[in-house]
């Protein structure tokens, strides 16, 4: 799978919203785009923009995609306010301090990366010579993808989200059943746990697409929403599962050191294992689940009672051997509670042996 950076900054994301298709700013891009004039445009004015300023006039005009283009046809850059609302100044000659490091080449694209890193707005070029749109946020580049490209990556992704989801559901309905019979090993936790990380992976990709495709991206985001079901869980219930002496703290550490996992180390098991939290042991080591993960897909078990039911008889096993009486010694179960919860977990352990 190619490797999709979705680790974009605040202010990346939302000058990749303001720049998506649909958007003033944007027709005006695309209308320099084909006029191959080129343009440099800062999106933000303050102090240290007009102390590295010289020249240029002021406009303070309401922002259009038009006017954009008309002023793109003058040399030097164009000032807007943050929100790309007002055209501020154009014909404006910027002096950036030439210390700031640049990997571009161009005068264009070397003002533009340096001015975005000295000023902490974000700073759009587009290039006459190659047809390319890039803004410079934070010190790094993005390029804008052709909408067409992109809604066909989208849709790839799509159809991966899929067949992920299916691969999870299936993967999750197997540790049921080894839950069940008490037969989890830590490889099979972190298969799990694996499987999870795939996709929201690609759900992060896919989100990401839906926010630079911008109009273009409404049929993706259903799409998404739909795949997004809420009955899905995520990782952290696994580890509430597994991980000696569970935590929000060490829980959250994991949840961050499997998100890190590259490409090479997502899919090494063992790897999975030890960053979170399982350093040392063998992946057939048996694991027994404390229950969290079976009690939350019984709808009437509130969490709260969840976590009662599981700290007071430690493992699933334990659960499932609890007579009625046992059960109704927990606060907050009663008569009915009990009942529905034997049931319930009767029925699991009868559906896994039909299997
Ligand atoms: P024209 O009349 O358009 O030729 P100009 O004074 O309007 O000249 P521009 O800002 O359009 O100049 O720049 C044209 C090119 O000249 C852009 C860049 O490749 C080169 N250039 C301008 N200033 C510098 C500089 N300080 N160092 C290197 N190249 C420069
Ligand atoms: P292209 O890819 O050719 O569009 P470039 O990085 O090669 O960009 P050039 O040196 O050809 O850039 O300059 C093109 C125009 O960019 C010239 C001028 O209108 C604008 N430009 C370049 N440097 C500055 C600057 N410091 N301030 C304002 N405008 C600039
Ligand atoms: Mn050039």
């Amino acid at each position: 799978m190619e490797h999709v950076q979705t680790d974009y900054s605040e202010l990346l994301l939302k000058t990749i919203a303001r720049i998506a298709p649909g958007t003033e700013l944007r027709e005006g891009l695309e209308r320099i785009l084909r006029g191959r004039t080129g343009a440099l445009i800062v999106l933000g004015s303050d102090r240290t923009v007009a102390a590295l300023s010289s020249g240029g006039f002021d406009i303070d005009t309401e922002f259009s995609a038009t006017r954009l283009r008309e002023l793109a046809k003058m040399d030097g850059a164009i000032i807007c306010d943050r929100d790309a609302t007002r055209l501020l100044k154009a014909a404006v000659q910027l002096m950036p301090d030439p210390f700031i490091e640049t990997n571009e080449s161009g005068t264009r694209h070397r003002t533009a990366e340096r001015i975005a890193i000295q000023t902490g707005f974000p700073v759009i070029s587009v290039s006459a010579s190659m047809s390319v749109i890039s803004v410079y946020v934070d010190g790094t580049r993005y390029t804008v993808q052709d909408t067409q490209y992109l809604m066909s990556r989208a849709n790839q992704a799509i159809q991966t989200l899929e067949s992920y989801k299916k691969r999870l559901r299936k993967v999750l309905g197997t540790l049921s059943t080894l839950e069940i019979e008490s037969h989890v090993t830590l490889g099979d936790v972190a298969a799990t746990l694996q499987r999870m990380e795939m996709v929201r992976r690609i759900i992060s990709e896919v989100s990401h697409y839906v926010l630079e495709l911008g109009v273009h991206g409404r049929l993706v985001a259903l799409q998404l929403e739909e795949l997004r079901s809420p009955d899905m869980p995520g990782s952290e219930i696994i580890l509430f599962d597994y991980l000696p002496n569970p935590n929000p703290r060490n829980i959250g550490d994991a949840v961050e050191a499997l998100e890190n996992l590259d490409d090479m180390n997502i899919v090494d098991l063992k790897v999975i294992a030890q960053v979170v939290g399982f350093e040392g042991y063998d992946l057939d080591t048996p694991l027994q689940p404390r229950g969290y993960r079976l009690l939350d897909g019984i709808q009437s078990i509130p969490h709260i009672i969840s976590s009662r039911l599981v700290e007071r008889f430690g493992t699933l096993q334990a659960l499932m051997a609890a007579t009625l009486e046992d059960l109704r010694a927990v606060e907050g179960v009663g008569g009915n509670r009990a009942r529905t919860l034997r049931e319930s977990l009767s029925r699991m352990a009868e559906s896994t042996l039909e299997k």
